[in-house]
Order: C-alpha cells, then structure tokens, then sequence
C-alpha cells in the first residue's frame, strides 16, 4: 500500500480534531477539513453536515485515507445520535466507498464497552490482568451504541466490499486527565498523534480494532492490537496521579460510576467531571 498522504479529518473543529490538525502535518500528511462547525482560519474547511451525501462525496474525493471524527461526543437523545452518529458514519462509508477510499480511521470509543467492570473493580489488583479487545460489548448509553454500530458497519464494509478500517477505541484524549478514571484511560495527544499515524499506515488492518491510551500505569485494557500496528505509546499517566487523588480520593469499588470503564456516563445523567 502506497503511503497516504491527503486525509479527510472530519470532525475538525473539536477538541480532538483541533489537536490533531496541530499534530498530523509533522508526520507529512496533507489535512483536507470537514466539520459543520465552521473553523475560524481555515478558509479551504468544508462546512457541511454529515446528513448532506452531496458534501460528502466531494470531500472525500481524491482522499488517500480518513480519520472520521465528526458526530456527538457525549450522551444525548437518541434522535440525535442516530442522525449524527449512526446515519452520519453510514453516509461518510457510502461516499468513501462510491468514491474508493480503501482506509478509514474511526474513533470509537470505550463506552462502546462502558458497562465492563474495571479491572481494579472485578479482579485483584495484582493479578495484572487486562480487558482484553475481544470482551463483549457492553455500551453505557445510546452514545456507546452508536460507536458499537459503527465498528459493526467497518466489519460490514471489509467483508463486503474490502474497505479497511481501524476502530479506535478511544479512553480519554485531552491535554491532561482531570479525573482519577482517567489515569487509566488517558491518551495523551501526542500519543493519540502517534496511535493513529500507525492506524492510517499500517499494512492489511482490514478490520482492526484497538483501544486507545497511553502506556499508562494505570492501564485497564490491553493494548495489543495497537501495538500490532506500530504503535508505540510515549506517555504515561502517572505524573499526574499524585495531584489528582489527593484531590478527588482513590476510586471507589462500590459506586458502579467509578468501578466500570465507562465511569460516569453510567449515570443518568453523566456526572460531570469525569
Ligand atoms: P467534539 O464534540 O469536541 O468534536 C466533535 C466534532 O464533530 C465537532 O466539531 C462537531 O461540530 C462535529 N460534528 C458533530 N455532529 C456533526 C455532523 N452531523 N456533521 C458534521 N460535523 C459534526 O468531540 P471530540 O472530543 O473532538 O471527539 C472527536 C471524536 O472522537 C468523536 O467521534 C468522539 O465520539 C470520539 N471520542 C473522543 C474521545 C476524547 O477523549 N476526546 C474519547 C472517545 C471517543
Ligand atoms: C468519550 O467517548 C467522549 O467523547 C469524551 O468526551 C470523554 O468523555 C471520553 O469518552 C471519556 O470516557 O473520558
């Protein structure tokens, strides 16, 4: 496979779209940008929906490969997940593959197994055992679902028609954690950076799916499969543990908001911060 360099980077505007329109250009590729939100400083963006099938084909046009970030990013009706989440991946795959694009990047999540228990809440702490990839799903909301839906539709879409995803589970991916969940599921950006060069070029993924976090010390899941594609985590949580339980206190095993992987979207509503 030749290397890509043009990607469509939906969801561009975010939080996570932003950090990485700071991080990709320094591994050589060259960003086209999609989100609704329109990107101050960006006059080349494409401001469009994932509704409109139209805007779509013509963004992926010509693209090498996609990181497909755009949709809701928290619980919310399940009207508007569906429309955003679950009807928007299924556009952005139809126009990729009408328009041949052999590579897509999706950022799944770790609320597409949210009701997992943690490690630390089901298992001894010594016993260094690790959620592995292959665990059931278990989503916490219908936000969980949707990312459950959408590895499903990147399965459909190798077996049928040899389109390559890598499902990326992501845990947490901001600048630093801000909870003591987090200092098990947090991916720095840089790994984050790191995580999905590896996931745009590795060979034969055809449909691969990964968690994604730094190598942190913390760790709840196992990161085998992103290290099967050349990852290799830089960052480790640890730093900020300190600080962090001093304030907020060690997790407690009998609040299920604290105990599984998915923390507090187990709650209705998400106890904020998480
Ligand atoms: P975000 O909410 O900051 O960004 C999402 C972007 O998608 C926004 O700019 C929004 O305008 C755009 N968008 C939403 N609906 C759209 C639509 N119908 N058409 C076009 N654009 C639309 O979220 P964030 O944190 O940047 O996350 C990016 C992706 O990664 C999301 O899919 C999220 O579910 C996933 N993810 C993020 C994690 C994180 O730690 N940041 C953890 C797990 C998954
Ligand atoms: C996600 O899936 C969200 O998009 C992100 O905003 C965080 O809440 C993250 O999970 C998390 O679990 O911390």
């Amino acid at each position: 496979m030749p290397a890509p360099r043009t990607i469509l980077l939906t969801g561009a505007a975010g939080g996570l779209g932003t950090l990485m329109r700071g991080l990709l250009p320094a591994y050589g590729y060259e960003l086209r940008l999609f989100d609704v939100t329109p990107i101050e400083g960006e006059p080349t963006a494409i401001t469009a929906d994932l509704a409109d099938r139209e805007a779509l084909r013509e963004a992926v046009r010509g693209v090498d490969a996609i990181i497909h970030l755009a949709g809701i990013s928290l619980e919310s009706s399940f009207d508007k997940i569906l429309r955003a989440n679950i009807e928007g991946t299924y556009n952005l795959y139809e126009a990729a593959r009408a328009e041949g694009v052999g590579r897509i990047v999706f950022a799944s999540s770790n609320h597409a197994v949210g009701y997992t228990p943690s490690p630390e809440g089901e298992l001894p702490l010594d016993s260094g055992a690790l959620i592995p990839i292959d665990t059931p799903r278990r989503p916490d909301t219908y936000y969980g679902l949707s990312k459950c839906f959408g590895e499903d539709l990147a399965q459909l879409y190798w077996d049928k028609f040899g389109q390559e995803t890598v499902s990326v589970r992501i845990g947490s991916c901001f600048m630093e954690p801000t909870s003591v969940r987090m200092l098990s599921v947090w991916m720095s950006p840089g790994d984050g950076a790191r995580l999905f060069h590896a996931a745009l070029t590795a060979e034969d993924v055809r449909h691969t799916v990964v968690y994604g976090s730094s190598a942190n010390t913390r760790l709840w899941w196992d990161l085998t499969s992103a290290r099967a594609l050349g990852y290799e985590p830089q960052d480790d949580s640890e730093q900020y543990a300190e600080k962090l339980i001093a304030e907020q206190g060690e997790l407690d095993p009998a609040d299920p908001a604290q105990s599984h992987l998915g923390g507090p979207f187990l709650t209705d509503p998400p106890i904020w911060p998480y």
